[in-house]
């Protein structure tokens, strides 16, 4: 069979938080193949080490794996004879460039940090984590993710901030981008939504649909202008609940 008449396996994680899954990164993927009517199996794996980038989340076609979402997008693209979605020859689109590594490489500390770090989100993903292993399992296999996530954060620096910076620079993230969105009329991409749109927002929605008080979640459930755009790109995605099924 041709690869690109093979079914298209999406492995994410688990939806949480009335969301399709909980990772922004998969988000964001999901949100591009609706919105391009690619069809797909979502299928849960909260185990990000059994793909083939150890990071979640990746697709499997055929005899094909592959890791990395905008990789995936730009491949799955050009299967498809669609536009390669991160092409950056304007100054728009270089503009975009550097919000999505804004979002994608720093805000996304910031989620994990009020995630793993933050007491609130600790104990939201202590009790989620119970939810989907065996009994007495749970607490250990959080106490082993809340450890690689915090030596990562270190790594990267942001995790030696005191905790109010670490918000005070979530909250500007969040300030910058209602300029953007206001002066876009609530898109980020020209003539949106495109690449940016899903990227960014698959970094702010577990923020405004998780439950728990932290505080840049806090500050961003407060922006009406980025709940309207949420809700916006909510109601493009195609809902495919009989896609998903467990990994296996
Ligand atoms: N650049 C990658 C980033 C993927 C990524 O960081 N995924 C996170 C979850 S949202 C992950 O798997 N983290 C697990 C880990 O770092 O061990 C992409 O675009 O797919």
């Amino acid at each position: 069979m041709r690869p690109d008449m093979e079914p298209l396996r999406v492995y994410t994680f688990a939806p949480a938080w009335g969301l399709p899954t909980s990772g922004p990164f998969a988000l964001k993927l999901l949100a591009w193949l609706d919105h391009h009517s690619i069809p797909y199996q979502q299928k849960i794996e909260n185990r990000p080490d059994r793909g083939p980038l150890g990071k979640s989340p990746w697709i499997e076609q055929g005899t094909l794996r592959m890791g990395d979402s905008d990789a995936i997008m730009r491949h799955l693209a050009a299967q498809r004879g669609l536009p390669d979605p991160s092409r950056c020859d304007t100054s728009a689109q270089a503009a975009n460039l550097g919000l999505r590594i804004a979002f994608e490489e720093r805000f996304h500390q910031i989620v994990e940090w009020e995630l793993f770090v933050n007491p609130e989100g600790r104990r939201e993903m202590r009790a989620i984590i119970r939810t989907l292993t065996p009994p007495l399992i749970g607490p250990i296999v959080f106490a082993q993710m809340a450890r690689h996530f915090g030596r990562q954060l270190r790594a990267r620096g942001i995790g030696r901030l005191a905790p109010a910076q670490i918000t005070d620079e979530g909250c500007r993230l969040l300030d910058a981008l209602m300029l953007r969105l206001e002066a876009g009329g609530g898109w980020l991409d020209e003539g949106g939504p495109g690449l940016t749109d899903f990227a960014v927002w698959g970094q702010v929605a577990p923020m405004l649909c998780w439950p728990m008080r932290t505080p840049v979640a806090d500050h961003a459930k407060s922006l009406p202008i980025l709940r309207a755009f949420h809700d916006k790109i909510n109601s493009l995605r195609e809902v495919q609940p009989s896609a998903i099924a467990a990994a296996g």
